[in-house]
């Protein structure tokens, strides 16, 4: 049987590019990077995002997939980039966060996954930091925990524009899936400022994740970033 992939020892993230023969985790341009923001190009063309969420979404299920625990979604919500529409599938976490920003890294980070009909993904990084509670986190938890290889369907809704922060600056660079396939050519949209949540809500999160499971910084290889003014 072929060993699954993890984020520690025999199967971590060192060892994705033998496990996974026909992923792209050994490519040239992968993700998560280091955004060092004195390095990253103000670039007046870059427009706030045209994010398209409902006041009530509809969650469909959620699963405990082992390696994080991911809401999806058949909502209509989507972003319009450059003439495309992007349809949200799914949110799910990492405890810490993937991207580091001038080498902080946040203890949450909440990937928000949009995929065209083409089949490109565009990806919104919300960082979380320590701070007053949030009140979508307090949803969550009401579907929780939720055992390893777990899935519910929920008939329940949801504000996920909560979910952003306010000021949404963000950072943009192509890279790649985090975790295997690690496909490339996904776009990448990092928000500058992080939301706030809880100690209490990240130690809920922590119970029902693995603990660590964010891939290492990654090389940039000439790719530059930039950013909103
Ligand atoms: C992940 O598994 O962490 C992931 C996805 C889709 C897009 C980005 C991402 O499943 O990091
Ligand atoms: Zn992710």
């Amino acid at each position: 049987q072929k060993k699954h992939w993890s984020y520690a020892g025999e199967t971590g993230p060192e060892h994705w590019v033998e496990i996974e023969k026909n992923s792209e985790c050994g490519g040239e341009f992968q993700s998560p990077v280091n955004i060092v923001s004195v390095d990253a190009l103000a670039d007046e063309s870059l427009k706030p995002l045209d994010i398209h969420y409902a006041s009530s979404t509809k969650i469909h299920d959620v699963k405990n997939n082992g390696h994080s625990i991911q809401y999806n979604f058949e909502s209509g919500d989507y972003i319009n980039y450059k003439g495309d529409t992007y349809d949200l599938k799914q949110i799910h976490f990492h405890e810490s966060s993937e991207h580091t920003i001038n080498g902080i890294r946040f203890p949450l980070v909440i990937h928000m996954v949009h995929v065209s009909k083409k089949g490109e993904y565009l990806v919104l990084a919300v960082m979380a930091k320590e701070g007053v509670s949030s009140a979508p986190f307090d949803f969550l938890e009401s579907y929780l925990p939720l055992k390893k290889g777990e899935i519910k369907t929920v008939d329940s809704s949801f504000n996920l524009n909560l979910n952003l922060p306010k000021n949404k600056g963000y950072y943009n660079y192509v890279g790649s899936l985090t975790t295997p396939p690690c496909t490339q050519g996904v776009n990448w949209f990092v928000f500058k400022e992080p939301i706030t949540v809880s100690l209490e809500q990240v130690n809920k999160l922590k119970k029902l994740m693995p603990i660590n499971n964010y891939r290492n910084e990654q090389p940039l290889n000439g790719r530059k970033i930039k950013m909103t003014k």
